[in-house]
């Protein structure tokens, strides 16, 4: 073989290969993408689509009642709960494939997708070590020990490396027994003694005012292999939570998207 040919063959292979590559790594990531399209049922204070890689709030009536007898994988306090057809009246309920009503005690999550989403299960526990809560109540200008009425903390695998990432909820409002002059609700992650903030909100008290969060979901609702995470916000009496979809990008959580 002349040398000026096979230069020429071995051009031909090295470009072939770079190409699949370049397939490989950038082409397959974005048709799956581009495939994921998603409608989520956020207990019954958002629903939310997923297309086009746009998220979409869905509140006019007309819309929601469209979801009506329409089959979705439901989730009970993360736990799967079964395949069932829903219906909206104040609240979602569950009909079985004979339309027998299913009814449910928790949290409920629901999607419908082109996809099987990975839903992560965790748990919950009461805090006992506050280093790290002192440290951000003290970030705050707050009393690193003022009293609370919600201090949880939930372990998982965020990012995937193996190791359990710490999800610290930490909250005054809607106290009874005592009456800050400020009400507080932090809700932070700590991975490898780092402190990482999802959720910041302290103002005066008024007794009613602020809202009690808590990690309603984690899960990777857009099919691109890194959780998001869905924190709710209970507020006082019966106004609709505050809910919110989180995702993780460049060392920082962002809202995707809000019911607000
Ligand atoms: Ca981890
Ligand atoms: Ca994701």
């Amino acid at each position: 073989m002349k040398k000026g040919k096979f230069k020429y063959i071995v051009i031909i292979v090295l470009l072939v290969i770079y190409c699949a590559g370049m397939y490989l790594v950038f082409g397959v990531d974005e048709a799956k993408e581009r495939k994921a399209s998603t409608t989520l049922l956020v207990g019954d204070s958002a629903v939310w689509n997923y297309s086009s890689r746009e998220w979409m709030n869905i509140s006019s009536q007309e819309m929601l009642s469209s979801f009506d007898w329409q089959e979705f994988h439901t989730y009970v306090d993360n736990q799967y709960f079964g395949d069932y057809y829903v219906w909206l009246d104040e609240q979602w309920y569950l009909f079985d494939s004979n339309r027998d009503a299913v009814s449910y005690q928790g949290n409920l999550f629901a999607y419908k997708a082109d996809f099987e989403m990975d839903i992560l299960r965790f748990n919950t526990v009461d805090i006992t070590d506050f280093t790290y809560v002192q440290e951000v109540l003290k970030n705050y200008g707050l009393d690193p020990n003022s009293p609370h009425t919600l201090a949880t903390v939930s372990s998982f695998d965020f990012d995937k490396d193996g190791v359990l990432e710490n999800f610290y909820v930490i909250s005054n409002v809607f106290a009874t027994d005592f009456f800050p002059d400020k009400y507080f609700s932090f809700v932070f992650m700590v991975d490898n003694n780092n402190i990482n903030v999802l959720y910041e909100d302290m103002d005066v008290n008024d007794g009613t005012n602020g809202c009690k969060p808590n990690i309603y979901t984690v899960a990777d609702v857009d099919n691109d292999n890194n959780y998001e995470i869905i924190l709710m916000c209970s507020r006082y009496s019966n106004q609709t939570p505050i809910t919110m979809l989180y995702e993780y990008q460049d060392d920082s959580f962002k809202i995707e998207i809000s019911n607000q």
